[in-house]
């Protein structure tokens, strides 16, 4: 090759290569550009401030991407979403955020259920629609929020409870005593009053049966491995453990194994789980979790009928409930398939 046509191949190829770089450059401020400002062209959008309280589980990423979907663009939502990994403070603040942005409605989860009072009242007085995602607000005032859309956590805890006076009953053994642990999600969660009031409903009517210990692990995997390694050496004898949701199962699950103990079906220690994501119901096909008490995460399309139904001025309720089913080995194995999470 002579030197002059390498020369122009060289050149072509930084040419090639600047175009390349300017079509990068240029796409990515683009969509930044289109996710982060509003344009002239957005202004019948409904625009909606999300606050996620976290990403602590499966459920509650499948929960995230549920109501991303439903409040596109395309369904004319313009989305501000933020996560508050957890934490009260952080909630408070996007809701803040929310309001001085002039948002049309807030849609947020709660993550502990009370506190909420006066951010709210901030919200009703600028005249913005607040509708609560998954968990609930205890607030003095009612009309601080428009409607709840989610789960009736303490009927999930009475059918943890009901899936375990059946099991003893089927297995004869009914009135022998029998040792419970309960992990618990977050304390003052609406999620985990919901099902440890539920539980202990049922559980009240039976002497025989012996809550041990009841231990917040934060509704994550890596917190009740944690807390569960101690547990079991400290409660070798529990024949039970409710665990209030899938995430704190399996990290239970691989603490009470290393322990030298088998769980489910035909194991030493029975499971009860909350939330039933897809990993979750395999173990439960297989015999490993005894029962899964569905949470349904997928509320998106619900609050996207609430919010164009109060667009139109039409009346809603104060609160939807979403389907949940209870799955054992019994029927388990058909639902698999279809679960996205
Ligand atoms: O069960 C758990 C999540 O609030 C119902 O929160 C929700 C709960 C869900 O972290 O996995």
């Amino acid at each position: 090759m002579s030197k002059k046509l390498a020369l122009s191949v060289v050149i072509g190829l930084c040419l090639i290569c600047l175009v390349f770089m300017f079509l990068f450059s240029f796409s990515d401020g683009v969509s930044s550009y289109i996710s982060d400002e509003k344009t002239v062209t957005d202004d019948n959008l409904i625009m909606v401030g999300v606050s996620q309280l976290g990403s602590e589980s499966v459920w509650r990423t499948a929960n995230t991407e549920s109501v991303q979907n439903a409040l596109t663009r395309e369904n004319g939502y313009f989305l501000l979403f933020s996560n508050a990994r957890q934490i009260q403070e952080n909630q408070i603040k996007a809701i803040r955020g929310f309001i001085s942005q002039k948002v049309d409605y807030i849609v947020f989860s709660p993550v502990t259920e009370t506190g909420w009072d006066t951010v709210l009242t901030e919200a009703k007085e600028a005249k913005i629609p607040v509708i609560l995602m998954d968990r609930a607000a205890d607030v003095d005032d009612d009309s601080l929020y428009v409607t709840r859309v989610g789960s009736d956590m303490h009927s999930e805890g009475k059918q943890a409870g009901m899936w375990l006076e059946e099991e003893l009953r089927n297995k004869g053994t009914f009135d022998d005593e029998i040792n419970i642990v309960v992990l618990t999600g977050n304390k003052g969660s609406s999620a985990e009053i919901g099902r440890s009031g539920g539980f202990h409903e049922i559980a009240a009517k039976h002497d025989n049966w012996n809550i041990l210990a009841e231990v917040d692990a934060d509704f994550t995997t890596s917190k009740a491995k944690e807390e569960m390694r101690k547990l079991v050496k400290k409660y070798p004898d529990m024949d039970v453990v409710v665990s209030q949701n899938d995430d704190m199962t399996f990290g239970a699950i691989e603490a009470l194994n290393e322990a030298g103990k088998t769980t489910g079906v035909n194991g030493d220690v029975k499971i009860i789980s909350f939330d039933a994501c897809k990993e979750a119901l395999i173990m439960v096909e297989k015999g490993i979790i005894n029962v899964d008490i569905e949470c349904n995460p997928l509320q998106g399309n619900y609050i996207s009928n609430v919010i164009k139904s109060l667009e139109k001025g039409e009346t809603i309720q104060k609160e939807y409930i979403v389907d949940e089913m209870v799955f054992t080995q019994d029927n388990v194995s058909e639902y698999i398939g279809e679960r996205t999470y």
